[in-house]
């Protein structure tokens, strides 16, 4: 028995994208197969509001807006329209895609605040918080950076995002710095407002035995049930939504975030003539799909919130595993990112290609790696090899031999071949396992084409015309189903190839058991090309154009080395440093090296050094010359020569050195 359709209501949403920075292939591996999925449900009968929105609240938008000189209002709807058109142009289509800033949702959170208010979910508490006295401002979440209480990585103030990726509490951050000027951050005290997540223990544990979804959301979760520390879900912020009765304080980002989910429901109910209220106060079904970093958001906090305020709890948490781009960290501040209006679309790619690595690269929970020599692969081989082979071939040779869909009998065989593939593409998708399911599609285009190859109709069509036909027709049948079952992944397409086999109605909304239902004998057109081999040059360029990216962001790392900020020191520290001016008595290369040069100096007292100025200097010219030298230098060992001092130089290409105005005595200090 397969989960759907249900009669109760289902709605699907997929995190809501910060409206704080372009798509990316990172965010389309939740809305992607969040979009395959609905399609599917629709095509087993199965209606569902798909529902998503930019989350336009937090502070790295307060954070990103200030650095800009704009108002976070007007970043938010920058970003919001982009991600809009890049989801359009991607085929994910949304029932409605709202904005967390919206009236509806500013009022849904109040009132869902106040539910939890009034059920005594909700306590004040003192607390000591990051305080930047030269800002005069209290630092809330990412305007702190500091170290990591658990793991003493370098961490910002919410989140340990370089180190063991905990949550982290307001106040819990060590060595708390501003992220505006640097200063380091004060405690101050300041009264907040919990949400009692550990009154939730017993109910959490038994509810994410009856969740739904993919076992590496569900079973960290279960995890984490068992240790719940209450939540602080106020800010000091301006841009956010107002905790109810004070106005200085706005409620957590993850808080009104999810809430979104509710109210994008309620704003498309209002919009279509239907009841929301069916969808998250009745028995229903949400189904969240999610990326797996904010798996303690959706299975943790947000069932509480809605249990606490009344509401009905999801039934499944879908999370996708991470992103890789050429098998490194996806980062875009390293490069390794690829855009996908600038890097894919604007390049002519078609939605369906990527649309169909992303369901088939790899298990939804795994990491996926995208490269594009592996995307050549897979669109040149499956897509153009197989599914596109296949039914080019097959509407061809209909249409030129036949001028219309054959007359006469589907084989029994073939309708049992259809039927299988679709009852395991759809037990696949019940267990969210899109590899799995597009795997079995394609297993049906090798088959279709197995079953042309070893037929060989191109002979059989001068021997016999009725067998022909009759194997004609089986492919087209093949074909038919093969429509059906892809329009999920590749709707864009499988439009297309729909017409082209003559079919009434729209494929969007045709059922998969219709690949079960003989196809009439109506005539058909000539079939154009679906899908075509992606060139080598065209690879080259892409490849390009991600290597370049991570070759500037590689400079500019280096530039933002040479520009950190060093801590100030005093006098007494500076007069730690034994700088003395000498003059070189002797220099020579260093064998094995075409950098260091050996170097002996004359600072009061004969010093061996050695400098890494052999490719801007010769030894011949330095012999004489008056040099900078620090003269306390920890003595190493390069290429086996000893060095006891530095002489300093300004640090360009071809090291420039420091020298005296004129000339003095070898020793004298530099102050
Ligand atoms: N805006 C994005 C993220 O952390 C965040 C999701 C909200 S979902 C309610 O992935
Ligand atoms: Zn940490």
């Amino acid at each position: 028995m397969s989960n759907f359709p249900s009669d109760k209501p289902v709605v699907v949403t997929c995190g809501l994208p910060y409206a704080n920075g372009k798509c990316h292939i990172g965010h389309l591996r939740t809305y992607v197969p969040g979009d395959i999925f609905v399609r599917a449900l629709r095509k087993q009968g199965q209606e569902a509001v798909f529902v998503c929105g930019s989350d336009a609240h937090g502070t790295p938008i307060v954070v990103n807006a200030e650095e800009q000189g704009i108002a976070p209002k007007e970043l938010v709807n920058r970003y919001h329209k982009l991600f809009e058109s890049v989801f359009k142009a991607m085929e994910v289509e949304f029932s409605i895609f709202g904005n967390t800033d919206s009236p509806t949702n500013h009022a849904r959170t109040n009132s869902i605040v106040e539910a939890l208010i009034q059920n005594n979910y909700v306590y004040p508490q003192v607390i000591k918080l990051a305080y930047c006295p030269r800002d005069k401002r209290f630092l809330p979440d990412r305007y702190v950076e500091g170290i990591c209480p658990y793991c003493e990585a370098v961490a910002r103030g919410d989140e340990c995002d370089q180190g063991c990726g905990k949550h982290l509490e307001p106040g819990e951050i060590k060595n708390a710095r501003c992220r505006i000027c640097g200063s380091p951050a004060e405690y101050r005290e300041q009264e907040h407002f919990f949400f009692k997540l550990s009154a939730f223990s017993g109910f959490l544990s038994k509810y994410l035995n009856t969740l739904w979804g993919t076992s590496n959301a569900i079973n960290y979760a279960k995890e984490w049930a068992k240790d719940l520390k209450d939540w602080c879900i106020t800010r000091n912020l301006e841009w956010g939504v107002r905790f109810p009765g004070h106005d200085d304080l706005v409620v957590y980002v993850w808080v009104d975030a999810p809430i979104g989910y509710i109210s994008f429901t309620e704003e498309w109910a209002n919009r279509t003539g239907n009841d929301w209220e069916k969808y998250w106060k009745g028995d229903s079904r949400i189904i969240h799909f999610i990326g797996e970093d904010i798996t303690y958001h959706h299975c943790i906090f947000w069932p509480a919130m809605l249990k606490g305020a009344g509401y009905t709890q999801p039934w499944a948490v879908v999370a996708s595993g991470m992103l890789k781009i050429d098998d490194k960290k996806f980062s875009k501040s390293r490069g390794y990112v690829v855009w996908v209006d600038e890097d894919y679309l604007d390049h002519g790619f078609h939605p369906d290609l990527l649309r169909y690595y992303i369901s088939n690269y790899t298990s939804h929970t795994k990491e996926l790696n995208f490269s594009w020599k592996v995307f050549q692969d897979k669109v040149n081989n499956e897509l153009v090899g197989a599914l596109g082979n296949f039914l080019h071939r097959t509407l061809h040779f209909a249409y030129k031999n036949f001028g219309r869909v054959p007359e006469g009998e589907v084989d029994k065989e073939i309708f049992e071949k259809i039927k299988s593939t679709t009852n395991n593409v759809i037990s696949a998708l019940d267990e969210y396992e899109f590899k799995k399911a597009t795997d079995e599609m394609m297993e049906l285009a090798q088959y279709g084409n197995a079953y042309f190859q070893s037929n060989e109709p191109w002979q059989l069509i001068k021997k016999d015309r009725e067998a022909c036909a009759r194997v004609v027709k089986n492919c087209l049948q093949i074909g038919k189903a093969l429509i059906l079952l892809f329009e999920p992944v590749l709707p864009g397409n499988m439009e297309k190839a729909w017409k082209q086999l003559a079919l009434a109605g729209d494929v969007h909304s045709a059922r998969f058991e219709d690949g079960l239902i003989e196809l009439p004998s109506v005539e058909l057109g000539p079939p154009e090309i679906l899908f075509s081999k992606i060139e080598d040059k065209k690879i080259k360029e892409m490849e390009a154009i991600l290597d370049k990216r991570v070759k500037l962001a590689k400079s500019k790392e280096k530039k933002i080395e040479a520009e950190e900020v060093k801590p100030v020191i005093t006098f007494e520290e500076f007069q730690n440093l034994d700088i003395r001016i000498g003059t070189v008595l002797a220099a020579e290369n260093i064998k094995g090296s075409d950098k260091l040069l050996r170097l002996e100096v004359d600072i009061g007292e004969k010093r061996q050094i050695v400098a890494g100025i052999a490719k801007s200097h010769d030894t011949s010219q330095l012999v004489g010359k008056q040099v900078v030298v620090l003269a306390n230098m920890k003595p190493a060992k390069l290429f086996g020569v000893e060095s006891c001092g530095m002489v300093l130089a300004a640090d360009v290409e071809g090291a420039v050195l420091l020298m005296p105005e004129r000339k003095v005595r070898e020793g004298t200090k530099v102050r």
